[in-house]
């Protein structure tokens, strides 16, 4: 069948973001007055809840420190995240926004010869804009389709999100491949019968990768080489597109 698009997410994927991500809810609970703090400790643990407005109810469930009564808490949890998206935003612009090993070579590799890219994200359409005009401005890289937190009733893990790329792209699962770095991610991709690479990193390296179709530090460059995590594959150095396009077919076997 071939491969013919390449379907990628973004927080932790293409950037390490979840940081800034961390940093913006911080600076919000602090302009707030909000005595609330996130480390990397319990950050870890709040992101197996995908979506920010969502993350921020479990963590008032689970501390049982929502400042409202029930009645008023759809509305703050709202304020509460216009106001971290805002920052999240300010951060990205002004602080620095690097790409994950690797992402940029396999990005000019699909645009050069023809492969489909789009993103399956459970982040904003704003958050996604900021951070690929900041990152891939001059690469002119063409994004056939975002399909992002705004555009699914139910987020990542279940498989809106890529099941409405798909339609989009009008492609079967099996001509494409997931790029993920989240348990949630994996999920949500396999769910919609879409073979998986997964990129870890600090926040996911515990996840469970069971449903992903090969594990790696990262794609790689001439400064880090890939380390193959789990699942079996000849990856060398610096994963290539067509690595991952020899990888589908074995994969599909
Ligand atoms: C990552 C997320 C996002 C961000 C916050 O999901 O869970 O929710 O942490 O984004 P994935 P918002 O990488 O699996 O798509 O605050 O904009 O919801
Ligand atoms: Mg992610």
């Amino acid at each position: 069948m071939g491969l013919k698009a390449l379907i990628w997410d973004v927080d932790g994927t293409l950037v390490d973001s979840e940081e800034i991500h961390r940093a913006a809810f911080n600076h919000t609970f602090t302009e707030r007055k909000l005595d609330w703090h996130w480390d990397r400790s319990l950050y870890a643990h709040l992101l197996r809840v995908t979506g920010g407005r969502e993350r921020l109810r479990h963590y008032m469930d689970i501390m049982d420190c929502a400042p409202t009564g029930p009645e008023a808490l759809d509305k703050f949890i709202l304020s509460l995240h216009i106001q971290k998206t805002a920052i999240y935003n300010h951060l990205l612009r002004v602080g620095p926004v690097r790409l994950r090993p690797g992402v940029k070579r396999i990005l000019r590799q699909a645009r050069d010869q023809g492969v489909l890219l789009a993103i399956a994200t459970t982040t904003s359409r704003r958050n996604v804009e900021t951070l690929l005009t900041r990152t891939l401005y001059r690469e002119g890289i063409p994004w056939e389709i975002v399909v992002s937190g705004e555009d699914v009733k139910r987020k990542k893990p279940f498989p809106e999100v890529y099941l409405k790329v798909l339609g989009q792209l009008g492609l079967e699962p099996g001509q494409c491949v997931a790029l993920e770095d989240s348990q949630n991610g994996v999920e949500s991709a396999s769910a919609a019968g879409i073979a998986t690479i997964v990129t870890k990193n600090c926040y996911t390296r515990d996840d469970d990768f069971s449903k992903a179709g090969i594990v790696l530090s990262h794609f790689g460059d001439k400064n880090h080489a890939v380390e193959i995590l789990a699942g079996s594959f000849p990856f060398e150095g610096e994963v290539q597109l067509d690595d991952i396009v020899d990888w589908l077919e074995s994969w599909r076997r």
